[in-house]
């Protein structure tokens, strides 16, 4: 039994323990995982929401999943609840006698307790009872007693959906829209993340995952792969701090690189239920079947590349044949669950002007549609910037063509996409001109479809979108409301000058720090302790109070 967890990346790390063990020795015990929930906020101590935390913990397939410990019964029956209805197995609960009284001792009496926790037992959430701190003999004995015939909880059938998570749950079944994966934390990716990533400056490397998720990114992409950095030890740094940015871990993270050491150490640093990004055939069957078997013992999805012993399919035909063989292997072979397996078929740049190039859109899209109707569950995804990659420097079209490019891979299946968050332009909204000759491009319409959207590619440079910077109305409040705004919102940006502002405004130094700063953490504390901030938004605000302090 895994219990009282608090921190899902612990728990996972046990999993993983008893995993192994099993698949070393050869013998299989039942699991049992209890977390616990630890103040008014409904979330663990490291942030996730009940689902989110079943998501990430799901793949022990434990016996039991359940909570215990936190604040007393009266607190946990909601939470109980959303377990009961989310989670395919048995739910547990085994919760304090109450929270510890002056002494430390613990005043709910049995008949207290049993009140409580028989109208869980009477809604039918349960199937197991026990006590946690401040229970005795004689509190399991009153349950004993009083459960000796009670129907336990049915466990429910779930419908087989892609659950991932961040601090909260991301589920992709058969209803989903499309999933934008945000690009921009690539240092192959971006010039200025990798510069950031290069100088050291995390903190503002950071503001861009956070641009991605405020532009609408639903899961983000980190790609540390570059020759003259250690990647690993980047990857590994960026992940951490990813931890403590609430706005940022919210969402799963995909793990992006083509060394299998580093997205194993980046397994290691994430609590949620991420991607993995990706894994192939291309060393061989047994190497494909190894990590994919120690992917299912970490708990996460993966992008299977269509890329072989012979090398990535560039073909419809080579497409859909490396996916089925990679399909059986691991859903027959290995029992990776297929609901967990998104493929990716390879997009290529179009318009290259090499005529073997003219088909790799079409190619993938045909691809699509074939993985999506003969391969069960499976999700297709795919880095959508690469398309237009001969268009460079001409943002208006490379955005028509990421929208013609959707607009026909989405209507075959493609479930996900890796994009520039923000960025992503309307079919609708695509001048007819442009997006005739992109149509023709894309689908291979015509011999010339190259040479006309050269032709007229010039016209429409330089009208394309900026990304919109986010209004900062807050900027024009009173200085003391300004820091007290930054201290809940976690924003460093603007602290010193405000400070700076407030402390001109004063006698004393000192009173800056009492009256404004202390101000806004009282508030800080009114949120957290009414549940409407958790523990990772208020270590952040925490860290902007440290920052004033400190210069
Ligand atoms: N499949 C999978 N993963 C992938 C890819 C894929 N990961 C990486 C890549 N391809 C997807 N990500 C990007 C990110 C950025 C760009 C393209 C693909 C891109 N960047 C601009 C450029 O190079 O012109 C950046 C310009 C700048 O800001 O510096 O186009 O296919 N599984």
């Amino acid at each position: 039994m895994i219990e009282t967890i608090f921190d899902t990346l612990n728990a996972k790390a046990a999993i993983y323990a008893v995993l192994d063990y099993f698949e070393k020795t050869g013998v299989r015990y039942p699991i049992m995982i209890s977390g616990t929930i630890t103040d008014a906020s409904g979330r663990t101590l490291s942030g996730q929401t009940t689902e989110a935390f079943w998501n990430s913990i799901s793949h022990a397939k434990p016996i039991s999943v359940g909570l215990n410990c936190a604040l007393g019964p009266k607190e946990l029956r909601q939470y109980v609840e959303e377990l009961s209805r989310i989670a395919d197995t048995h739910v547990s609960a085994h919760p304090n006698a109450g929270l510890p009284n002056a002494f430390g001792e613990y005043d709910e009496s049995p008949e207290e307790m049993l009140e409580e926790i028989q109208g869980w037992v009477d809604s039918g959430f349960l199937n197991i009872i026990g006590g946690c701190c401040g229970t005795a003999p004689e509190h399991i004995e009153t349950f004993a007693k009083a459960f000796a015939d009670a129907t336990p909880r049915v466990v429910p059938e779930i419908e087989k959906a892609c659950r991932l998570s961040g601090l909260e749950p991301f589920n992709i079944d058969g209803n989903s829209l499309f999933v934008n994966v945000g690009e921009r934390t690539n240092v192959t990716g971006s010039a200025m993340f990798k510069r950031l990533i290069k100088e050291g400056d995390f903190d503002t490397a950071l503001d861009v995952a956070r641009q991605q998720v405020e532009n609408g990114a639903q899961i983000i992409d980190i790609n540390m792969d570059e020759g003259m950095l250690d990647s690993q030890a980047a990857m590994e740094r960026f992940l951490k701090l990813i931890a403590s940015e609430p706005d940022i871990s919210r969402v799963p993270i995909m793990l992006d690189s083509s060394k299998w050491e580093i997205l194993e150490a980046g397994l290691k640093w994430i609590q949620g239920k991420g991607v993995v990004n990706s894994i192939s055939m291309k060393e061989g069957e047994d190497k494909f079947r190894e990590q994919a078997r120690k992917l299912m013992k970490y708990g996460a999805a993966v992008i299977v590349m269509a890329f072989d012993e012979v090398g990535q399919a560039d073909t419809r035909a080579r497409k859909i044949e490396i996916c089925r063989r990679s399909y059986h292997i691991l859903v027959d072979e290995v029992g990776f669950p297929p609901e967990d397996i998104i493929f990716d078929p390879n997009i290529f740049a179009i318009a290259t002007g090499i005529e073997e190039h003219n088909r790799y859109a079409l190619d993938f899209i045909e691809a699509t549609g074939d993985i999506t109707r003969e391969l069960p569950y499976a999700k297709v995804s795919g880095g959508v910037s690469n398309v237009s990659f001969s268009f460079r420097g001409n943002n208006p079209v490379r955005e028509a063509i990421h929208a013609v490019f959707l607009y026909h891979a989405i209507k075959q299946g493609m479930t996900m996409g890796i994009v520039n968050a923000g960025q992503l332009a309307l079919y609708e909204d695509i001048p007819p001109k442009l997006r005739n000759a992109v149509e023709d491009a894309v689908l291979n319409r015509t011999p010339d479809a190259t040479d006309n959207l050269l032709a007229i590619a010039g016209e429409f440079a330089g009208t394309g979108e900026v990304a919109e910077k986010e209004t900062q109305e807050w900027r024009g409040l009173p200085v003391s409301e300004r820091l007290s705004h930054a201290l809940v919102k976690g924003i460093t940006e603007f602290i010193d000058e405000d400070t700076e502002e407030a402390r001109q405004a004063f006698a004393r130094p000192l009173e800056v720090i009492e009256g404004p700063l202390m101000d806004g953490m009282g508030i800080v504390g009114d949120l957290f302790g009414s549940g409407k901030m958790f523990l990772p938004q208020v270590v952040k605000s925490a860290r902007v109070m440290k920052k004033r302090l400190l210069i």
